[in-house]
């Protein structure tokens, strides 16, 4: 038998909730750690289920204690390099992240604010948004809302130019986010699309065409993954912003559908 090889192990943490049908959740979030080479580990907090019928989404909460458990056995038994959050279901689950966060002295924090799911304009749990905003975002290393996520954050009524992102960034930077990468992703109606990156000096502006008819459930979910698994590894903010980048071109170039709701991005594309 040959001897084993060691290989860097970069570790990650997601504390977020599964998407059954595969595309985005902690199931996204692994399959991107997995591509990036980076060790994940789950904390699970809701599971969401897809109506066959009409792909209604129904969201089924894990029970506090439950999910306590889950993130001492990650972040107290074996230390992440990263982690990051992703659907946070109560108020309650955002305190819980944010005494982990104080108590397990996590770094390299991620916050990716999940308040809404692709085709859906509403907040799907208010009090979990509200307490993100009033608690949460004050830890965040990287902060990554969408162009919704963010009028929300800034208390802005919308967030559709690239000076209304920019001016939601310095908003959202001055709650305490260290750095915030606002992702305007499907949620203009412009064939382009910008993600900005501020760190509390400069912006980084990445301007990019759609690419026409691709699928992109559970692109949010990871590009912070992408994010995550950049520091994990000990990168910079500006090397992992620029390497997600490059990874979500593959990942949506080659997306592909499920069903007649919805389309799942190829993560393995990374390698091809
Ligand atoms: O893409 C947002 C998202 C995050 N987390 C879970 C989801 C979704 C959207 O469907 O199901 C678990």
């Amino acid at each position: 038998m040959s001897e084993t090889k060691q290989a860097a192990s970069f570790k990650a943490l997601t504390i977020a909730g599964s998407d059954t049908s595969g595309a985005a959740g902690m199931e996204a979030d692994l399959k991107t750690f997995e591509e990036l080479g980076v060790y994940g580990m789950t904390a699970l907090t809701v599971i969401v289920a897809q109506n066959p019928a009409d792909w209604a989404h129904d969201i089924f909460p894990i029970d506090l204690k439950t999910v306590e458990r889950q993130i001492a056995t990650t972040a107290g038994g074996i230390k992440p390099d990263a982690m990051k959050t992703g659907m946070l279901g109560s108020a309650a689950l955002v305190e819980l992240v944010v005494d982990s966060i104080q108590k397990y002295q996590l770094k390299n924090v991620v916050i990716d604010p999940v308040m809404v799911c692709k085709g859906i304009d509403t907040i799907m749990v208010p009090e979990a948004a509200h307490a993100i905003k009033m608690r949460l975002v004050k830890y965040a290393d990287v902060i990554t809302p969408n162009t919704f996520e963010a009028a929300y954050l800034a208390d802005m009524e919308k967030v559709t130019t690239l000076d209304e992102i920019k001016e939601a960034a310095t908003k959202i930077h001055a709650l305490g986010a260290r750095n915030v990468i606002i992702k305007s992703g499907s949620r203009t109606d412009s064939d382009m699309m910008t993600d900005v990156l501020f760190d509390g000096k400069d912006f980084t502006i990445e301007e990019k065409k759609k690419i026409p008819n691709a699928f992109n459930s559970g692109a949010g979910c990871s590009f912070s993954a992408a994010i995550t698994a950049g520091l994990a590894k000990g990168k910079g903010i500006q090397e992992a912003f620029a390497d997600a980048q490059c990874f979500m071109d593959k990942i949506v170039a080659y997306s592909f559908r499920l069903n007649q709701y919805t389309g799942s991005l190829c993560h393995w594309a990374h390698r091809f």
